[in-house]
């Protein structure tokens, strides 16, 4: 029979948990505990160290054809609030953001129905070019197989052209929920769950590191949370590729999805970064995503098996258009007082772990 010393005795051996005892532990009220299981899961794995990147967000365009139900951000083409960046302006950011120390630009977007892949290109060999010292982190794998569809080009020649123009890694957007019916009732134009992961998948095969996220706090059950953490975790054996876990809790406002919740909660918000933590044995880094989670959860996170804070970011659009009411940036100041407060050694890091300074 499950119980949770039984899973312990196993997580404390170093042994994997199965989606049963995962589910287990979603159903435990027993905070406390599986946030000390996770927290000695961490520790193992990175000691008291809590990483972190000075970096900033710039997303291109909102104007896109899929209008997920959730999405607050997107916006159809010609419709008020619409919006593209020209690419001056994309280099304007960039270059103010090399400036102030920042060491990555986290670059995503909506599917525009009229740019061509070719601007998507450009848009890398400009950056390059205006702030050489950046690391091009861009596009989900929904945006990756957007451009295979609107080029001509394989998979495989996307990331060929794109790596060559500059692209450095991935974040771990679009991949929501990848159980196909919740997929169905949040996203239904978005790619299925399983051409996600081909994608990411071919995107490590490419020599491309990303992350992985996870939308929750919407209609999906904790079995459909668990059944997405697993395909993560066959994958991560498969390739090695994740980086990091990203949860990121699910902000109401603007929603096409109206649903009777005003988010998601501190407990829930704990124990889903907590579970991962032990459910993922494959993955080194669980990040709370402070924009979503705001900065007190995110800092307690950091007893709960957290072990990276993203970054600074600089100037939010998909969380903050859902009304999420963290502060738009957090200065590297900031943030290093939160996790220095929180008994942990703040590590500055580059988008691939390399450390850069400890606090
Ligand atoms: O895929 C959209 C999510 C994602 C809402 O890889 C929402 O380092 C909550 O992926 N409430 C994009 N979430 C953001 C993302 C990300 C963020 C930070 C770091 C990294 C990384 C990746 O935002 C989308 C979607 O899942 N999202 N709307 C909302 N209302
Ligand atoms: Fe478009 Fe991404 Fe928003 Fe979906 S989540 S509507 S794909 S921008």
């Amino acid at each position: 029979m499950t119980t949770f010393a039984t899973i312990s005795t196993k997580v404390r051996a170093g042994q994997r948990i199965t989606p049963d005892e995962a589910l287990f532990l979603f159903t435990s009220h027993d905070l406390l505990g599986i946030g000390e299981l996770a927290a000695e899961v961490n520790e193992r794995k990175n000691g008291k160290n809590v990483y972190f990147n000075v970096n900033r967000h710039i997303n291109p365009t909102n104007v896109c054809v899929n209008r997920c139900a959730f999405c607050a951000f997107s916006r159809t083409a010609g419709e008020e609030g619409a919006y593209t960046l020209a690419l001056d302006e994309i280099c304007r950011r960039a270059r103010e953001a090399e400036g102030e120390g920042a060491t990555e630009v986290h670059i995503v977007g909506g599917l525009h129905p009229d740019l061509a892949f070719e601007f998507y290109e450009e848009t890398l060999r400009a950056i390059r070019n205006a702030a050489p010292k950046l690391h091009i982190k861009a596009f989900t794998a929904v945006e990756i197989e957007y451009f295979s569809r609107i080029s001509g080009l394989s998979i495989e020649k996307v990331f060929e052209r794109l790596i060559s123009a500059g692209l450095g890694s991935m974040p771990g957007g679009g991949a929501e929920i990848l159980v196909e019916d919740v997929r169905q009732k949040i996203c239904p134009e978005k790619i299925p769950g399983a051409r996600w992961l081909e994608i990411i998948r071919l995107a490590h095969l490419a020599g491309l590191k990303t992350n992985a996220t996870m939308l929750y706090g919407h209609v999906e059950s904790t079995a459909d949370r668990i059944a997405h953490m697993e395909m993560l975790r066959n994958l991560q054996d498969e390739t090695g590729g994740f980086q990091a876990f990203i949860p990121l809790a699910f902000q109401t406002e603007n929603s096409d999805l109206k649903l009777d919740i005003k988010g998601t909660s501190g407990l829930d918000d704990l124990k889903t970064l907590a579970i991962a933590r032990i459910f993922l044995d494959n993955f080194d880094h669980i990040k709370a995503y402070w924009i979503m989670l705001g900065e007190k959860i995110a800092q307690v996170s950091l007893a709960f098996g957290v072990n990276d804070l993203d970054g600074t970011v600089v100037e939010e659009k998909i969380g903050h258009d859902a009304g999420a009411a963290s502060p738009q940036s957090l200065s590297k100041e900031g943030i290093i007082r939160l996790i220095g407060k929180a008994g942990k050694v703040p590590v500055e890091r580059d988008t691939l772990y390399h450390p850069i300074r400890s606090y």
